[in-house]
């Protein structure tokens, strides 16, 4: 059987991975590729569609999105180097085993409004260390910065895999035999861009720095920022991320005036934290409105953050223009 340790790049090899990390990262790529099965079928396995339950935010579930959160627990909980989970989709974290090494948080299936329409979704993960102690939730709240691993498996035309260990960014495709083959090392997000993401249709709900940070760029060249600036939004984080990984530009998801006690949409441990490190690896950055996102101390596992992240030079401009 190929492992997937043959796959990682050389000097990853060398920096000799702890033995369990590599058995974890292996089962939730084992988990990915199963939910790779899954989507790519779609309506042929018959997995499109509502699931007629709820999550603990309120959120409706599509079938996939409990299929796909199903098969991340039941293959994590099977490996004995997890202690513990925590899922989007579910109301608690999840108790694995006592002398387990490792803490797992994931999105199972992110951007689901897209799932139905045959849209690029994605799994997103974060790896942890356990502390000392017994499991509780406060285990699991660690600052992005404790993430011994990150990743995110895109489910789009190719199935990709991009994974950090925090030396650099790998990038693997899923080939025919179902192993993911390393197809690209260390990319870097372009300090630079031209290009950016944001549901516009919240525009008029927008705090006043991002107000106008968006107005200076569909301003364009006749304004401040001197360059026109074209605009993407997928609403699907991992596409959204993805693309940024491999050509720059800014992703956003601000806090917004409607209800000030949510701080934004997307979730911390589960979406924000993992894509910041991965991002931070490939050379750009990532900043919630206040500070580094990387050094926001989680006070709950289902937190929500406001989310500005990519391109280095644009991040950096909309935090000046936050502490104006
Ligand atoms: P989800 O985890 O329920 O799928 O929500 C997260 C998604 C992100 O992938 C995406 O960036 C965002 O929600 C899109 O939100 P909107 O539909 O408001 O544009
Ligand atoms: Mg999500």
């Amino acid at each position: 059987m190929t492992t997937f340790a043959q796959f990682l790049p050389e000097h990853l090899q060398q920096n000799a991975l702890p033995e369990q990390l590599g058995s974890v990262l292996e089962s939730v790529i084992s988990a990915c590729s199963e939910i790779s099965g899954k989507v790519r079928l779609g309506a042929l396995s018959g997995v499109l569609g509502m699931a007629g339950t709820g999550n603990i935010q309120g959120e409706d579930q599509k079938k996939l999105d409990v299929i796909a959160n199903d098969i991340l627990i039941r293959i994590l909980k099977d490996n004995p180097s997890v202690a513990g989970l925590a899922s989007e989709e579910e109301d608690t974290f999840v108790a694995a085993h006592p002398d387990g090494r490792y803490l797992v948080l994931f999105d199972p299936l992110d951007g689901s409004s897209n799932i139905d329409v045959n849209i690029s979704v994605g799994t997103i993960f974060s790896i942890l260390e356990k502390p000392e102690g017994d499991l509780e939730t406060a285990s699991f709240l660690q600052k992005g910065r404790d993430q011994v691993a990150a990743g995110y498996v895109l489910y789009g035309p190719q199935t990709q895999l991009v994974l950090t260990v925090g030396h650099g960014v790998s990038v693997f495709t899923l080939d025919e035999d179902g192993n993911f083959v390393m197809t690209k090392e260390n990319p870097r997000v372009p300090e630079t861009t031209k290009e950016f993401a944001i549901n516009m249709s919240n525009r008029r709900h927008w705090l006043p720095p991002v107000q106008r940070y968006i107005d200076e760029l569909l301003a364009g060249e006749t304004d401040s920022r001197g360059k026109n600036y074209n605009m993407r939004w997928v609403a699907s984080m991992v596409a959204e991320i993805h693309r940024i990984l491999m050509r720059g530009g800014v992703f956003m998801y601000p806090q917004d005036k409607r209800d000030l006690s949510k701080p934004g949409k997307l979730r911390l441990m589960y979406e924000a934290n993992p894509m910041s490190l991965i991002l931070e690896q490939a050379g750009g950055a990532a900043f919630d409105g206040q500070i580094d996102m990387l050094d926001v101390k989680p006070v709950g596992l289902h937190q929500r953050v406001a989310v500005f992240m990519g391109s280095k030079e644009e991040v950096d401009y909309i935090r000046k223009l936050h502490q104006a």
